[in-house]
């Protein structure tokens, strides 16, 4: 495969909200994005993804647009937005923004119009269908944050659905109206000039007719062959492409959800010309079996090695997707699959090494690039985020969970966990804000923030800078063939990649102990291009890697 410019680059997802406020709100802001732009140009990253910037109320931060070409109050005015693109792209960074063309918020024109009367031209603009014969929901759809995917309008006496909460009515894609809105919002925002879009849910948007009830086989699989993959998606995809994407030196980054790797292949082969990339869930999803606060499973390495390697295998040479483990949505990266305590900052290093040297474009998520941690929330009244609301209500509706343990999940698992504010300095706040936070900063700033990490030469942060330049000189990193090491060992995960005329040898101690690999054959001091220890211990017989140790040797030729 070519490998273009958001190929070989590195993604950095920023959540604006929890980013840097200026103004003094206690939200971040497109200005505080904009003071922080040299910052992260040293990460040595290539595109911001910034979640998103759109009017909004706020049910779901942003996710609920009301107007897709203005900006929301509390993150500035479009001349903040003209001045952040063009000071990004001075930096030669890329900028792309967040589009939610799945549904939009209730207080979009378009819906306020649409709930007016049946008759209004807007009306279907949305999903509205009749009730069921006992004038319940049409069918069983539930939404992704808790309830009955649809609701029910008195006036008009007909329900509207909303794959997630109810103040997310979902589009109409249908009607090619809807679809030219789409487009238009798209081409303002590239004539201006910004690199493309993540396209959130997007496998949703082509409904089934009729809307047949899903059957009773989990939510994941509800997920795959009810809600996403509908019969026109990729018909529309299609035509987005050519309308739209193509026109520019653009890209589409498709969050996968839904995706299997069997379909993986319809959405981004390179010669379908639909979407340029997939965001999968695999690795985020690899211990939740059927969704948040669900039953989940432990963590299993072996189960790891063989989704990257599904998916490696699922577009080799065809297409193209971006690995991640970590975003807005779920828990933090190193609390989740690292280690928080003492191997903090060892395996928050060894983590990203082994994402770095996957196939693929890295995305990394804000604050893990110094190893942030998980919250702990003492009450709801410190929850913001509306899905864990949702399942806290419904689980003290249900009683099947207590307050207690309803808030323990919470902590583990929910969204807040990842959206607590940047943390910048050990000033008051975090160097975040001088007003009142949004959401609880993290008490762990004064030892967890980038001004401690900044000049500290052994960092997370600057080892993620050192890791990243090494993978821009070094496609290897990015692609190539790759043969497994001990494939079935759960403590340790190493594979050998070649591309080109270049190899290297990736060796990652998944656990808290010391893991002897045996072989050190065609490895040398001398060819060691990273690792997260001081040093090495081997011999040709063998590596001793310490605990959460990550090594990466270039082969010789
Ligand atoms: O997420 C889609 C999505 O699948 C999430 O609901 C995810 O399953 C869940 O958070 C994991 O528990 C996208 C956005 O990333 C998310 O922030 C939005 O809330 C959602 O779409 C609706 O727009």
């Amino acid at each position: 495969m070519e490998l273009t410019w958001y190929r070989k680059g590195t993604i950095y997802q920023i959540y604006p909200r929890s980013f840097n406020d200026k103004s003094g709100n206690g939200v971040g802001d497109l200005k505080g994005i904009t003071e922080k732009l040299d910052y992260i140009k040293s990460l040595n990253v290539d595109i911001i993804w910034l979640s998103p910037i759109f009017s909004s109320p706020n049910d779901d931060n942003g996710y609920d647009i009301s107007d897709y070409c203005a900006i929301m109050e509390e993150f500035g005015t479009m001349s903040d937005f003209d001045e952040l693109l063009s000071e990004t792209h001075k930096r030669g960074l890329r900028l792309i923004l967040d589009l939610v063309a799945n549904h939009c918020s209730d207080e979009h024109n378009w819906f306020k119009e649409s709930k007016k009367s049946r008759n209004n031209k807007y009306r279907d603009y949305f999903h509205w269908v009749d009730p069921a014969s006992d004038g319940g929901p049409p069918n069983n759809w539930k939404s992704f944050f808790g309830g009955s995917a649809w609701e029910y309008d008195k006036n008009t006496e007909q329900y509207y659905l909303h794959l997630f909460t109810k103040k997310q009515p979902d589009l109409n894609w249908e009607n090619p109206k809807v679809r030219e809105e789409i487009y238009n919002a798209m081409r303002f925002w590239l004539d201006k000039g910004v690199d493309g879009f993540r396209m959130d849910v997007i496998p949703l948007i082509s409904k089934r007719k009729g809307y047949p009830d899903a059957p009773d086989f989990g939510f994941r699989k509800i997920i795959e062959d009810i809600y996403a993959n509908g019969p026109r998606v990729h018909e529309f995809l299609r035509e987005m492409n050519q309308k739209v994407i193509r026109q520019y030196d653009a890209f589409s980054l498709a969050e996968g959800i839904g995706i299997n790797q069997e379909l993986a292949g319809l959405y981004v082969n390179e010669d379908r010309e639909e979407l340029d990339m997939l965001y999968h869930f695999d690795v985020l999803e690899c211990t939740i079996v059927n969704g948040k606060f669900e039953e989940e499973i432990p963590f299993d390495l072996v189960n790891l090695k063989s989704i990257f390697k599904k998916w490696r295998d699922a577009v080799h040479g065809t297409g193209w997707i971006t690995n991640a483990m970590g975003n807005h949505d779920f828990a933090r990266l190193v609390s989740r699959f690292g280690n928080e305590g003492k191997y903090w900052k060892e395996s928050a290093k060894m983590l990203i090494t082994m994402l770095a040297t996957q196939n693929g474009t890295l995305s990394i998520y804000q604050g893990d690039e110094i190893g942030m941690t998980n919250v702990n929330l003492d009450s709801i009244d410190e929850v913001k985020d509306v899905q864990s609301i949702n399942f806290y209500k419904e689980s003290m509706e249900s009683k099947k969970y207590t307050s207690i343990e309803a808030m323990k999940l919470i902590n583990k698992e929910g969204r807040d966990n990842a959206r607590t504010p940047m943390q910048w300095s050990e000033d008051i706040n975090a160097g975040f804000t001088e007003g009142e936070p949004w959401l609880k900063i993290n008490e762990n700033y004064k030892t967890i923030n980038v001004s401690r990490q900044d000049n500290d030469s052994n960092s997370i942060l600057n080892y993620y800078r050192n890791l990243l330049a090494i993978r821009k000189e070094n496609d290897v990193f990015i692609y190539g063939d790759v043969e497994e090491l001990d494939f079935n060992s759960n403590s340790f995960y190493g594979y050998r990649k070649s591309f080109r005329d270049k190899g290297i040898i990736v060796l990652l101690n998944f656990t808290d102990k010391n893991y002897e690999y045996i072989s050190g054959k065609g490895m040398s001091m001398d060819d060691v291009l990273i690792n997260n220890y001081d040093n090495i211990l081997m011999n040709e017989e063998k590596i001793n890697l310490k605990p959460y140790q990550a090594v990466v040797f270039r082969l010789s030729d």
